[in-house]
């Protein structure tokens, strides 16, 4: 009995700690933090619901110098997106739903700023109560922003 409750509460932790890493993030469609430069890179936004109610809302903030021409079809979520001067997408919002328990992906392809550099990917996720939490290094201990390094 002793051993039992010893590795439910182990696994609790280790669950806890699994939820704790699991931020909203954007990644090369390989999962990796570094590109290069002028590369057409296929990225993944990747979108956990870490509350007991719904994801409802995600907003990307692209970082400048990215050009975006092509979106993955993701079945169940609008998309909209907000484009400069220029005619690059610099905002990208879309809605669904994401469940608790659950994560949604999209994928886009784009290409890289020609010089080298960090790219910072800003994400606010918003829940069905309105509440937003923020990817954006506002706080990035809690709220941390992905990066890509272009090489
Ligand atoms: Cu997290």
């Amino acid at each position: 009995m002793k051993t039992l409750i010893r590795s439910t509460l182990t696994l609790t932790a280790a669950v806890l700690i699994s939820v704790a890493g699991a931020h909203a993030t954007v990644r090369t469609e390989a999962g990796l933090t570094e590109s290069a430069a002028s590369k057409s890179e296929t990225y993944r936004l990747n979108v956990p619901t870490e509350k007991e109610i719904s994801t409802t809302q995600i907003r990307l903030v692209v970082p400048a110098g990215v050009a975006i021409s092509r979106f993955q079809v993701t079945p169940g979520f609008t998309r909209t997106v907000t484009r400069n001067a220029d005619g690059l997408v610099t905002e990208v919002v879309w809605k669904g739903r994401v469940a608790p328990m659950e994560y949604a992906r999209f994928f886009f392809q784009a290409k890289n700023p020609a010089a080298a550099g960090e790219l910072v990917w800003k994400i606010y996720q918003t829940y069905s109560d309105g509440s937003v939490v923020a990817w954006d290094d506002a706080d990035p201990a809690r709220g941390p922003a992905s990066k890509t390094t272009v090489k």
